[in-house]
């Protein structure tokens, strides 16, 4: 996919309702920007034109009918822009790019979520992603009922934001496994905390991944 190894580091955040990623978003990015490292914020689905149309048609609380595998389809289709048109072109320029969700989100809520096997996943992660990966996955972690909670106090919801509380469990789960398979990359943030303690657990993120040596390990 890269035709050289992007310069820039790739961060993605992670987690089920509520849990914070938005609000901790743009705290990260301040983060980044005072150390004077170039960032870019994005989000999944979404992030292009395209990709934001793509979005449209998933949240869209009409599309009563979508199945799960059209659900996962366009949630590649609208990945496979963004990569090309946004974040590999940013990372090869040395920008570091901030990402709301990406591939984790879908084994969490198309697998966990929907039932959809993660093998089936992986065939498309492969061949939209050719082996890409996050360098980090920051997953903001905290009990259904109290995202769900939080997250209440918004306006209408979404297609995704109308599922019962056993799917968004599976999500979590799912979520915990895959940091559980990948220990490298993930950082799991108590996000069931105060905002002040949440990000001051996300400084020892950012410190590690600003350590002198440059090692995200
Ligand atoms: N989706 C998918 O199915 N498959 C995929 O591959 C991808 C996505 C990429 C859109 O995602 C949907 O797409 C998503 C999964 C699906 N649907 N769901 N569910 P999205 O990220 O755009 O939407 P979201 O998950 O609904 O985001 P969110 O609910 O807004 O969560 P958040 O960004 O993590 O939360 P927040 O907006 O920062 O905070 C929520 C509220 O809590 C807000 O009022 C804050 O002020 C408050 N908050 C935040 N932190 C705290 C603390 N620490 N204490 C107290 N209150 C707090």
């Amino acid at each position: 996919m890269a035709d050289k190894t992007p310069a820039g580091r790739f961060i993605t955040l992670e987690g089920g309702e509520g849990a914070g990623k938005s609000t901790n978003l743009e705290y990260i990015r301040t983060q980044l920007e005072s150390a004077g490292i170039p960032v870019v914020v994005t989000r999944e689905p979404g992030g292009t034109q395209l990709s934001e149309q793509i979005r449209k048609l998933l949240l869209d609380t009409g599309n009563t009918e979508m199945s799960s595998d059209a659900e996962l389809l366009l949630m590649f289709a609208a990945r496979a822009q963004h990569l090309k048109q946004f974040i590999l072109p940013a990372l090869q320029q040395g920008t570091w790019v901030l990402c709301d969700r990406f591939t984790d989100a879908t084994y969490a809520y198309q697998g966990g979520g929907r039932g959809i096997d993660n093998e089936r996943i992986a065939i498309l992660e492969e061949w939209v992603q050719q082996g890409f990966q996050p360098d980090i996955t920051i997953l903001f972690d905290l009990p259904v009922e109290v995202g769900l909670d939080r997250a209440s106090n918004r306006g209408q919801l979404d297609r995704f934001e109308q599922e019962q509380q056993l799917f968004f469990e599976r999500v979590r789960a799912a979520y915990l496994a895959r940091a559980e398979q990948q220990p490298q990359r993930f950082r799991i943030i108590d996000a069931d905390q105060p905002l002040d303690n949440v990000q001051s657990q996300l400084d020892g993120v950012m410190t590690q991944l600003l350590s002198k040596t440059g090692s995200i390990e």
